[in-house]
């Protein structure tokens, strides 16, 4: 196939036919835009666009609804003669979690939803969060440099320019990131217990209408393969361990694994492929596309075949990095890979737009920054005919990737370089994937965790009393239908991206 393919519509309709497709949909709002959307573009592409007609369409699974639903169900287990039910059962692990129910209830319902980045170390995981959070309060290095897990979690009450900074039960309040920073540091540099958490205000990587339904928490994680941690405890990486335990612990959130694009084989990669390969295994439909794959340093990328043309080039990069984690395709994983530069993105949000003050004296983390913009720049200018480099490349729909060439040529025609080099530096690509994955799974994930919270103790009881468990029963039924619906769709798009690739 070749790179004209353009997806369903050319598929079913050929190109010199002169008559309509009329689509019938079943399933999710969101769904239903995303693959509206995606056909109207292959659609626009066709040299003779057809009549496209949506009709008959049927919007199920209305994410409110099915959580006003799981709360009603929540409300009885919690009454008092559903209490009754429970004391007259003999079994003691029904006691145990009928107890803990109200917590983690709670606790679910509160429901934070982890981004985890995980990865080699240096690979430049700090960076890239710097980057996301509009804040530059992580420490970065050239060396070996997060040593502990740093949460980072939203606080909708914060200013732009505020950050709280928690750790062992002491809170304290900055107004610049400078102090902030120098406070991390002092803390890292000591070698006490503890993770440090930090809040800031992440508005901005909500989608629309999501803001109050759950909190996001970004969390930074030591390097895996990190020679300091070996080192410091007789060979054994103990910053893997936690990372693999952390993965396991956070079966629903969305994993972010960073690599160099450059540098990303390592001993440590394989035994998290596994790991990863094994739990998406078990997992059905679109939670698969929790596991994000960002080559970083794309500023630092070489091509050595001039015989070549550029974007063959990426592409030959890019499947040898999918061989690489899938074993040669013998992990049956489907990943999905953005090349970025976070220095890049770093460069550009906060010392153009936010305008840190980056004179301070000798600092090479700086320069190293400053020269890794420079390079890239360069790059840009040297392909002329480069229209949005990495985002080009990156794994999101057909139609996202319209929207950065579009908004690249009208920075361009503003001549605002600096917007245009942003769109090619491939993070706004990665934002959007985030963005993505939270409008269509995040609000999931969080009814299906406050329906496990239940689950087990309705199933016990269930023997007593039909009528309750029914409405659990409609409601597991159509969680699964949803899923099943969802990953359909994500597999037709695949499919589509994966013909397009060819
Ligand atoms: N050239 C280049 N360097 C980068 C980029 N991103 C990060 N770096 C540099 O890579 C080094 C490591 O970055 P960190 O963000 O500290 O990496 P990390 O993954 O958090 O490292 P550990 O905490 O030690 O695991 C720093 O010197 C960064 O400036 C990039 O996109 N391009
Ligand atoms: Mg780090």
């Amino acid at each position: 196939m070749s790179d004209e393919w353009d997806g369903f519509v050319n598929e079913l309709v050929s190109t010199d036919a002169n008559y309509g497709l009329s689509i019938k949909f079943i399933g999710r709002q969101i769904d239903y835009d995303d693959f509206k959307r995606s056909l109207e573009v292959q659609n626009s592409k066709r040299q003779n666009p057809i009549k496209l007609e949506f009709r008959e369409t049927e919007i199920k699974y209305e994410d409110d609804k099915m959580w006003g639903k799981v709360r009603e169900v929540a409300e009885k287990v919690k009454t008092d003669r559903f209490k009754k039910l429970v004391d007259e059962r003999k079994g003691e692990n029904l006691k145990a979690a009928y107890e803990k129910f109200p917590d983690d209830y709670k606790k679910a319902e509160e429901n934070e939803f982890n981004i985890l980045f995980v990865g080699l170390y240096s690979s430049g995981k700090s960076t890239i969060l710097n980057a996301l959070i509009r804040h530059d309060i992580l420490p970065t290095a050239q060396k070996t440099c997060t040593d502990r897990i740093c949460k980072i979690k939203h606080n909708e009450k914060l200013k732009k320019n505020q950050i709280r900074l928690v750790y062992q039960n002491n809170k304290y309040n900055f107004d610049n990131d400078e102090e902030c920073l120098k406070k991390f540091k002092e803390i890292s540099e000591k070698n006490g217990d503890g993770n440090i958490e930090i809040q800031v205000n992440l508005s901005h990587l909500y989608p629309k209408g999501f803001e109050n339904k759950f909190k996001i928490v970004l969390i930074d994680t030591p390097g895996v393969d990190s020679g300091k941690s070996s080192m410091e405890n007789n060979g054994t990486n103990v910053h893997k361990d936690i990372t693999l335990e952390l993965l396991k612990k956070n079966n629903k959130s969305m994993v972010v694994f960073c690599a160099e694009a450059a540098r990303y084989e390592a001993d440590s990669i394989s035994k998290f492929m596994d790991d990863i390969t094994a739990q998406s295994e078990k997992e059905k439909g679109g939670f698969k596309d929790r596991y994000v794959f960002l080559l970083n340093k794309g500023d630092n990328l070489t091509f050595d075949d001039d015989a070549k043309t550029d974007d063959e080039k990426i592409k030959i990069k890019k499947n040898a990095f999918i061989d690489y984690i899938t074993d040669n395709g013998k992990r049956k994983f489907v990943p999905r890979i953005f090349y970025i530069s976070a220095a890049v993105q770093y460069w550009i949000s906060n010392v153009i737009y936010n305008k840190k003050n980056v004179d301070s004296g000798n600092n090479t983390e700086m320069r190293a920054l400053e020269d890794s913009y420079d390079r890239f720049n360069k790059i840009i200018a040297k392909y002329k005919d480069k229209k949005y480099y990495f985002a080009k490349y990156a794994d999101v729909p057909g139609y996202r990737k319209e929207e950065y060439e579009n908004k690249f040529n009208a920075e361009m025609k503003k001549d605002d370089k600096t917007k245009a080099v942003e769109i090619q530096c491939g993070m706004i690509a990665f934002e959007d994937a985030i963005k993505d994955y939270i409008e269509r799974y995040a609000f999931p994930i969080k009814i299906q965790s406050m329906l496990e919270t239940y689950e087990y103790i309705l199933d016990d009881v269930s023997k007593f009393i039909r009528a309750d468990t029914k409405t659990l029963e409609n409601l597991k039924k159509e969680m699964e239908k949803n899923q099943g619906i969802q990953g359909k769709i994500k597999k037709n798009q695949e499919e589509i991206e994966r013909k397009k690739g060819k």
